[in-house]
């Protein structure tokens, strides 16, 4: 059984997508980011960057004591390599699913989290950085516009290159896009989104932002006002 540490974050969904899409077995032990749970000996012990999502797996390939994983990108692929699926075996067509990947993990991801701060969260309008990221996530929808012109899925068959990508794509207006300036992105968008799996994962999630918002001034403090001790 697989155990997720979740919160309905964009990064949170990633991993319960794909539980999702293979029927995995799973369950959910919520982390209240708000709060602090994050920091927690118990948490940092599985995932010492104190962010979800993270998992135990409790009965990993081949018998043995529980494997932790944290980061997003390496739960995906940890469960993608369990399952045999999502993940090609041709090292060509593995490639490119891995540069996708990690194109999502360390741009899309990354970029849209600053800009989705900007918009929502930051307590007071900086048009020099909501003007910056803005622009960047733009150039980022413009990439994978173009990635999925005459393409069903980002990378092959359906992958992980497009779990890790479609959480991101969900707060587009949060993020200042608009899909229509992206018909190739906005067709896969839309395809991605009438999946059941994609149903399931959603159900409920209305708004990846708005159960953080408003922010408490202690909330906010434990959220954005950590420098490198750990102080919460
Ligand atoms: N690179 C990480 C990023 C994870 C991340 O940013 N998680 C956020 C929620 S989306 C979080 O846990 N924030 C809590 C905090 O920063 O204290 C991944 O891909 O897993």
């Amino acid at each position: 059984m697989i155990e997720l540490y979740f919160a309905a974050t964009p990064n949170g969904l990633k991993p319960r997508l794909l539980l999702e899409e293979a029927g995995l077995p799973y369950f959910v032990t919520p982390v209240i980011l708000s709060e602090g749970e994050q920091f927690r000996a118990e948490f940092l012990a599985i995932s010492p960057n104190n962010k979800i999502p993270a998992i135990i797996d409790h009965a990993p390939a081949g018998g043995g004591a529980p494997v932790t994983v944290f980061e997003s990108g390496a739960i995906l692929l940890y469960l993608a390599e369990k399952i045999g699926r999502f993940i090609p075996k041709r090292t060509a067509d593995r490639v490119e699913v891995l540069e996708w990947l990690f194109w999502q993990v360390s741009g899309l991801g990354p970029m849209a989290g600053q800009i989705g701060h900007f918009n929502v969260y930051a307590p007071e309008k900086v048009p020099y950085a909501i003007d910056r990221y803005t622009r960047e996530v733009a150039r980022l929808y413009g990439v994978l516009d173009r990635r999925l012109d005459g393409r069903e899925f980002i990378a092959g068959e359906f992958s992980i290159a497009d779990i890790a990508t479609y959480p991101w794509i969900v707060p587009h207006e949060a993020h200042g896009q608009d899909l229509e300036d992206f018909p190739h992105l906005a067709r896969w968008f839309y395809a991605m989104s009438r999946r059941p799996a994609t149903l399931r994962t959603y159900r409920g999630v209305e708004n990846v932002y708005a159960p953080r918002a408003p922010l408490t001034g202690q909330a906010r403090q434990v959220l954005f006002g950590q420098g490198s001790e750990l102080d919460a």
